[in-house]
């Protein structure tokens, strides 16, 4: 029978006109008038996507289907390696502006001009998990920035912490292999919490200040928005004059720093473990386009050389009140992807890419990245033609003599593909500009080659003390309790011990609150090879808690109704959001919404059992008196309220809503954080609250 007389040429009534009905009743979807056409990838046309090539009615599959071998070799191989660390990402493009004439300093001609504006990309991922893991790990987060200036792409592959786990390249893959999956078990994934980790990082003393940041709420951010970045290394600026200056990167969120709590964490990840991709696309497709300054601190060598610790080392920080920021360009994220694999999967970010005006300095962790980079492009994405794809190719003129190669999509034109050659200016090829071109910082460099760690760094533990002294005391229960849980999740004690003597060294209370929660006694503390500066003063601007945001604006309230609650508190609450610049999500038993107490439909954007309270920053519940009285048996509901209290949430509560709170024993404990939103004014007056984010007083071990 001939292919085509398989088709009935009857339109189904359900469907559009161009759909037929199959053989077998299978929808027939075929191109409307003028409707682009389905083709294989070598663009011939195909008369069905539903049915393979076979010999007679039941039988075999013909060879001869090269459109069913097309599909299905196209497929087969759709994917990339992932990323080797950092392989769980997002991200979104933008436009950087500077907001500084900073030609004296550096001769990028971005920082030429205030209000220079270059295109942007940015990528933000966690280290540990792969590709498919969940978003609030317990995880630096990656935050890698490209620029695509006239001179040139600029790579600024920064975290959110602004310190590293180790000192030197060499102990790079050590580090990595420790804290992914265990090799024998291929598990935990995403997680330090396993003994692999912590028996690296005992052994490894360089690695406890970095360790206090993750164990802290900067390892559990917001989202995205919320977070800093940092260029870690000390990189350089030079000036046209060859002059180069120390300069530190830090991206500021004008969001403000934000992070969740553990148990919140651990709750999201099951709840949306995309937490942080829909924040991000969200937030930009609603114009609500986050920014951050990027800020540097600028110092020349005498004042590193004054500094108690070596500006090449890594695992340090200079202190704001050393050397303190200047904010000299913006960054905003402006466009989501079209294509997560093209866009974002496939971008490669290297921390060899600088433009002129932009140096490396010795550090020996960013000498090691410089190499490793380019190389990891090469067998993530298979080609060293991996610079033509959109997302990394530069937006200003390419030209040189490089040829071929697997994938090349461009097609060189001409007989030259050497220099120096005798072909004539405009056939010749391009030529080196000494103007216009990076020059290398003339570095002056002696030594015999030696592989030993310069003595000044080791200075292990001073600054991992500057640190604890630094947070509130609610950031630094959140420290311990970080330790305890990861801890816990060790089953060697000899690990245990090895990382709690290290900690001895930054701070004895420190160490001795974390031997109580694990149920230890205090090891003996290690031996530091430097001693401990305890001299050095806390640094109030590594706070999270104590810089806060003031602001609601980029948050959400997750507003739970019922039938019948109240038209005019709801309208007063999204209002209020709304000149705040937050966002409101309506929850309700069914997503089909609800009938409000003045009659009107209200559809719901989540189902109350689809959407817990952790995946918002402040809640209220409006249910009418029935509706209180039917939630008060809803376990979604109860656990609602009782996460959203326990994790110190703002909580406004409805004037009908007291059979809720009662069932889950809360009515005498609701604080000044739990206001009765009954009228308009109350509920403008809650959302004027929720700018404080948590009410932390609340005694929730009560
Ligand atoms: Fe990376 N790192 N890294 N890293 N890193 C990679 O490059 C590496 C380090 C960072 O969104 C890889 O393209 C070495 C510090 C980010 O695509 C790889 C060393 C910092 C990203 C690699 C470090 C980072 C990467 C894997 C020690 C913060 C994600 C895929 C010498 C300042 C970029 C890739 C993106 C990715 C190597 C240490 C940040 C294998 C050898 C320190 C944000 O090349």
């Amino acid at each position: 029978m001939a292919t085509s007389a398989r088709r009935s040429t009857k339109s189904s009534k359900a469907a559009a006109p161009e759909t037929v009905i199959g053989n077998a009743g299978q929808l027939e979807q075929q191109a409307a008038p003028g409707e682009e056409a389905l083709t294989t990838a070598q663009g011939v046309p195909v008369s069905t996507n539903q049915d393979s090539l076979t010999a007679g009615e039941r039988g075999p599959t013909l060879l001869s289907d090269f459109v069913l071998r097309d599909k299905i070799f196209r497929f087969d191989h759709e994917r990339i390696p992932e990323r080797v660390v950092h392989a769980r990402g997002y991200g979104a493009h933008g436009t950087f502006e500077s907001l500084a004439d900073l030609s004296d300093t550096t001769r990028a001609h971005l920082f030429g001009k205030k209000g220079h504006k270059v295109p942007a990309f940015v990528r933000f991922s966690t280290v540990a998990g792969g590709r498919g893991s969940f978003d609030l790990a317990r995880d630096v987060r990656g935050f890698a920035v490209k620029l695509y200036t006239e001179e040139g792409n600029w790579d600024i592959v920064g975290n959110n912490i602004p310190v590293f786990f180790i000192q030197d390249a060499m102990k790079f893959p050590d580090l990595v292999h420790s804290v992914k999956e265990e090799p024998d078990r291929g598990f935990p994934q995403a997680q330090s919490a396993h003994d692999n980790f912590w028996d690296f990082v005992g052994h490894m003393p360089e690695a406890t200040h970095m360790t206090l940041w993750q164990m802290s709420d900067r390892a559990i951010p917001r989202s995205f928005r919320f977070m800093d970045g940092f260029g870690v290394h000390t990189y350089r600026f030079v000036n046209a004059d060859g002059k180069s200056t120390f300069v530190k990167f830090h991206w500021k969120p004008a969001q403000g720093v934000q992070s969740v709590i553990w148990p919140e964490a651990v709750k999201i990840n099951g709840a949306d473990p995309d937490f942080h991709r829909r924040d991000l696309w969200d937030a930009i497709n609603s114009g609500d386009y986050p920014q951050w300054d990027l800020a540097v601190q600028l110092f020349d060598e005498a004042t590193a050389d004054a500094l108690p610790f070596d500006v090449l080392d890594p695992t340090k920080i200079i202190p704001e009140d050393d050397v303190p920021l200047r904010v000299i360009g913006r960054l905003t994220l402006d466009r989501v992807v079209d294509n997560e694999f093209a866009e974002i999967e496939q971008a490669a970010f290297c921390t060899q890419n600088v433009v002129p005006g932009v140096d490396f300095t010795d550090d020996p962790l960013l000498q090691g990245r410089n190499f490793s980079y380019l190389d990891t492009q090469l067998s993530r994405l298979g080609s060293p033609n991996f610079t033509q794809l959109p997302i990394n190719a530069p937006k200003c003129p390419v030209a040189n003599f490089a040829r071929d190669g697997h994938m090349q999509t461009e097609v060189p034109k001409g007989p030259v593909n050497y220099e120096p050659n005798g072909y004539p200016v405009g056939e010749r090829g391009p030529r080196p500009d000494q103007e216009a071109s990076f020059h290398s910082f003339a570095e002056p460099v002696e030594g015999t080659t030696r592989r030993l760690r310069a003595e000044s760094f080791g200075d292990h533990y001073s600054q991992a003390r500057v640190f604890w002294i630094s947070q509130t005391p609610v950031e630094q229960q959140h420290i311990v309790d970080g330790y305890v849980f990861e801890l816990s999740k060790v089953q060697k004690p000899e690990v245990r011990a090895e990382v709690v003597a290290n900690l001895r060294n930054v701070d004895e209370d420190f160490a001795q609150q974390i031997a109580d929660g694990l149920g230890m006694p205090l090891p003996k503390a290690s031996k530091p090879f430097m001693p401990v500066r305890t001299d050095l003063p806390a640094s109030p601007q590594l706070s999270i808690l104590g810089n806060p945001p003031d602001t609601f604006a980029g948050r959400k309230l997750g507003i739970v109704l019922t039938d019948g609650s109240d038209a005019k508190v709801l309208a007063a609450l999204q209002r209020a959001v709304k000149s705040e610049k937050g966002t409101v999500e309506l929850i309700a038993p069914k997503v089909g919404g609800v009938t409000l107490s003045d009659g009107t439909k209200q559809p719901a954007d989540q189902l109350l059992k689809g959407a817990p309270s952790v995946l918002y920053d402040a809640v209220a519940l409006i249910p009418s008196a029935d509706g209180a009285d039917q939630l008060s048996r809803d376990p979604a509901a109860k656990d609602f309220v009782n996460d959203a209290f326990n994790m110190y949430k703002f909580i406004g509560v409805g004037a009908d809503s007291a059979p809720l709170f009662e069932a889950v024993g809360l009515e005498d404990r609701l604080d000044e954080a739990c206001p009765t939103v009954g009228t308009p004014a109350q509920a403008k007056s809650f959302v004027a609250s929720l700018k404080a984010l948590r009410f932390w007083e609340r005694p929730v071990d009560a």
